[in-house]
């Protein structure tokens, strides 16, 4: 079997016109063009003539150049990358790409959020998509993901309901990429089976900090078929090795305004710098006789596998290294679809699944203009296409022969089918059963695993989703939907309920409910992850009359720690220190915010420090970074900035002692010190930790 190198597919997408930069400008039929800037005219002062044909073409291309965007996911973000298995995983699958640790497999992931427009926020509340393409030597093999593994609803017949809810108004095309209003709620209350995806969608999740940071989860039950035809139910997870991280929601607002490419940004500039997001593959295998061992049902798409009930175990890992070339031709243009399947991966009868196997081939149809899209560079296979399709728009094969059908004797009746051994064979599960629009009752349990959610968080996790129902619920109009959120929301949690109760003007439940369930999984809950510190940014605030040595060894500290940092202050362009050294300023207040970095760093100088003192900006910044949780440095004289600021709950180091490091809930200051090291490595742990909760009691007060 011949090995696929990542490069075979980059060489055949890399088709680029760069290749030519040097080469005349033409029209679209090779001619050359001599000029592009002035339109033919009878007379300077005369009217366009018709003749122009160069004009004619270039505005009607330019006038073409938009496809549909996608009816859900259209604004997504993708990057190449490659897939190596660990180990063989001959016992459960035949697949080829998951047997050999040496073969790099070749992907394109796209990154999506759900509900906005092509040009909406990055960072607004949403489930995220995460679509990966294997170009395997077997073919194409499509993961389409979401960073959440369960769904709103059980029956891809109601996929077109939960959408038209949740997108804009249809009288006024309000409001864009949220789910805080009427229909949505409306919808959500008449139709129980969400109330755990709406757990989901109201905690942490669903406002990543980073495309990096973020879990994927096939969501669907599928199939692993090994080489005898045994098959194993299977869930598909990617676990991000920098591990899972948010925002918080006041920060994901702001940076919808002011940077709506968070993400995109953050991925593209990782990417570019070397930092290549990993994450590994996991999958939950259980054997088709223990299918119902569990108390909910395992085709349910509105359910989970608790990690604690069946181990994730991890088969290889993926890297993205390589940003597209072109946006369009790659991001825009790629189509995923969970029916791309291999030899060896097989599907379950999850009826949300059996569902989007119809959906993504018919959506992409008119999207992508026809039957051929297969043909465009980034869709296309590395393994070799034979069949006798033909035609169509936009066809680019040349087919050869006279023969498009089988059987035929001119041609030997090629293509011929492949041996069973190396072919596509469908699983032969044995199925019989009445024709009914029912749903089982097996489906019916709808509240016990959002109780289990619930029950997984921790408290500031709690507080979180508290909060976010305020904010969704509180947004909509209907006060009979408000109160219709508290009842449904009582039968997971009786507390819960009077929470949301309490912050949307509704009647509290007269009988807290619940569903009895009192175990938790801690797998689910973010607090449990990887805490690291590598690829964070840190803001430094610094003005003329710094301390060079004292800023630059806690640089060096920080980049040690593979942290990156930007100094931030008044204007652009160099900032002196007190002994006439220079440092390059990167951004000034309002090129950037608080909201756009991990941590803040105050460094020391009297002169430095009392302009920042002066700065309602500076203070501002200190304060928003507090409030939203992040680690907080301050050296010598830095530190009087904090003191100034409205940090509270925590000790600062005090102008009286020497080289004594304080370091509480995340804010690490130190006076009268000339080594650095020691307190970098205090701010770099502070750093690691993603937030400090414990302030949480405090974020109410912080004017910011
Ligand atoms: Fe879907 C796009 C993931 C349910 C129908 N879906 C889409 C994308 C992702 C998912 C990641 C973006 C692909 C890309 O980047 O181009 N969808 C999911 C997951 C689901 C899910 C994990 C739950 C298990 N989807 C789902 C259902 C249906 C669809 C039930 C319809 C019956 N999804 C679509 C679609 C899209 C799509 C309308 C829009 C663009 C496209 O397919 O190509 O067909």
């Amino acid at each position: 079997m011949s090995t696929i190198h990542e490069n075979s597919k980059n060489d055949q997408l890399n088709h680029s016109k760069a290749d030519h930069a040097h080469d005349p400008l033409t029209t679209n039929q090779g001619v050359r063009v001599s000029n592009t800037d002035d339109s033919l005219k009878a007379g300077t002062r005369g009217p366009t003539l018709m003749e122009d044909f160069h004009f004619r073409e270039k505005l009607t291309h330019f006038d073409h150049e938009r496809i549909p965007e996608r009816v859900v996911h259209a604004r997504g973000f993708g990057a190449h990358g490659y897939f190596q298995a660990y180990a063989p995983m001959t016992e459960f699958t035949k697949a080829q790409f998951l047997q050999d640790p040496s073969v790099k497999t070749p992907v394109f992931v796209r990154f999506s959020t759900v509900v906005g427009s092509r040009g909406s926020a990055d960072t607004v509340r949403d489930v995220r998509g995460f679509a990966t393409k294997f170009y395997t030597e077997e073919g194409n093999y499509d993961l389409v993901a979401n960073n959440i593994p369960i769904f709103f609803i059980q029956d891809a017949i109601k996929f077109p309901d939960v959408v038209h809810a949740i997108k804009p108004e249809p009288h006024n095309e309000i409001p864009q990429a949220s789910a805080a209003h009427d229909t949505f709620w409306d919808f959500v209350v008449n139709t129980p089976e969400t109330a755990h995806m709406i757990m989901w969608l109201l905690s942490d999740r669903a406002i990543p900090r980073s495309f990096r940071m973020m879990e994927g989860f096939g969501v669907n039950t599928f199939r692993f078929i090994n080489a005898e035809g045994k098959a194993h139910f299977v869930k598909f997870h990617w676990k991000p090795l920098l591990g899972v991280h948010s925002l918080v929601w006041d920060e994901a607002q702001k940076l919808a305004g002011k940077d709506p490419d968070f993400h995109r940004r953050d991925l593209w500039d990782a990417i570019s710098n070397g930092e290549h997001p990993e994450y590994e593959l996991g999958v939950q295998l259980l054997a088709e006789e223990d299918e119902f061992k569990f108390d909910f049902d395992i085709l349910d798409p509105t359910k989970f596998w608790p990690e604690e009930l069946v181990p994730v175990k991890k088969i290889g890992k993926m890297t993205l290294n390589r940003n597209v070339d072109n946006f369009f031709a790659e991001t825009e243009q790629v189509a995923f679809h969970p029916g791309h399947v291999v030899p060896g991966i097989d599907f379950s009868n999850d009826p949300l699944l059996q569902g989007r196997l119809f959906s993504y081939l018919d959506t992409q149809l008119i999207r992508l203009g026809g039957p051929n899209f297969h043909e465009i560079p980034i869709n296309h296979p590395v393994a070799p296409v034979h069949n006798n399709q033909r035609d169509g728009y936009h066809r680019m094969t040349i087919d050869k022969g006279v023969t498009s059908y089988s059987p035929n004797s001119l041609q030997n009746n090629m293509p011929n089918p492949a041996p069973e051994s190396v072919g596509y064979v469908h699983y032969a599960e044995k199925v019989e059963g009445q024709k009914v629009r029912t749903r089982s009752d097996s489906f019916k349990d709808f509240f016990r695993q959002a109780t289990l959610f619930w029950n997984s968080m921790s408290p500031p996790e709690k507080q979180h989703i508290i909060e976010a129902f305020h904010f969704e619920v509180g947004s909509v109009m209907s006060k009979d939907i408000k109160q219709k959120v508290v009842d449904l929301f009582n039968h997971v949690d009786g507390q819960l309920a009077s929470q949301i109760a309490a912050g949307i003007g509704a009647v509290p439940p007269t009988n807290p409910g619940g569903t009895g369930v009192t175990t938790s999984s801690p797998a689910v809950s973010q607090e449990n992850t990887i805490k690291l510190p590598q690829t964070r940014k840190v803001a430094i605030l610094a003005e003329s009359g710094f301390n060079f040595p004292e800023i630059t060894q806690v640089m060096d500290s920080l980049t040690g720690a593979g942290i990156h940092f930007e100094i931030i202050s008044k204007n652009l362009g160099m900032i002196t220190s007190v002994d006439g050294r220079q440092i390059e300023v990167n951004k000034t207040y309002l090129t950037t915010a608080s909201i756009k970095y991990d941590a803040v760093y105050v460094t020391g100088g009297r002169q430095n420090v009392d302009i920042l003192l002066g700065q309602g900006d500076s203070v501002h910044f200190i304060n928003e970074a507090f409030k939203h949780a992040k680690a907080i440095g301050a050296t010598n004289e830095g530190v009087d900035l904090l003191a100034a600021s409205s940090i509270q709950g925590v000790a600062l180091a005090d102008p009286s002692t020497t080289a004594q490091l304080s370091s509480a809930l995340g804010v690490v200051t130190i006076r009268n010190a000339s080594d650095m090291n020691f307190f970098a490595q205090e701010l770099i742990k502070g750093i690691a930790q993603h937030r400090h909760w414990g302030r949480q009691s405090q974020k109410g007060m912080i004017p910011a």
